[in-house]
């Protein structure tokens, strides 16, 4: 069941965040109950449910998620590789209902995925 969108407190900075990435279009915290030894969050500043609310007009936030992570990994040095998911909808595990794409790095990861 998605909850509310306590991301968008994130973005206004209403509740406190470790931000390590932020633009225009997106913003880069570190995830409260992390599931990695790194373990961050890539939001869209603009709002977007879940992946299925995706439009054509957001391919630009698409991609710039993906660089934002490129950047992260670096700035982080996850040298030896890491995940990028996103989870999307109930069955896909998604808690919050504003699009998130998760960054894990700095332990060697499973899979398949639970
Ligand atoms: P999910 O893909 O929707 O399941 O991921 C939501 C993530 O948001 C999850 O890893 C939570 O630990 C994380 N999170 C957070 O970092 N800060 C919060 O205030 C809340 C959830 I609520």
């Amino acid at each position: 069941m998605l909850s509310t969108n306590i991301f968008l407190k994130v973005i206004d900075r209403s509740i406190p965040a470790q931000i390590v990435f932020e633009d225009d279009l997106v913003l880069a915290f570190r995830d409260i109950h992390p599931q990695a030894p790194t373990h961050i969050l890539i939001i869209p500043k603009k709002e977007i449910p879940t992946h299925d609310d995706l439009t054509e007009a957001d391919q630009a936030i698409l991609g710039r998620m993906h660089w934002a992570a490129n950047q992260i990994a670096k700035q982080l040095n996850l040298t030896d590789g890491y995940r990028l998911v996103i989870n999307c909808k109930d069955s896909g595990g998604q808690t919050v209902p504003h699009l998130h794409m998760h960054l894990l790095g700095g332990r060697n990861l499973g899979w398949p995925p639970g």
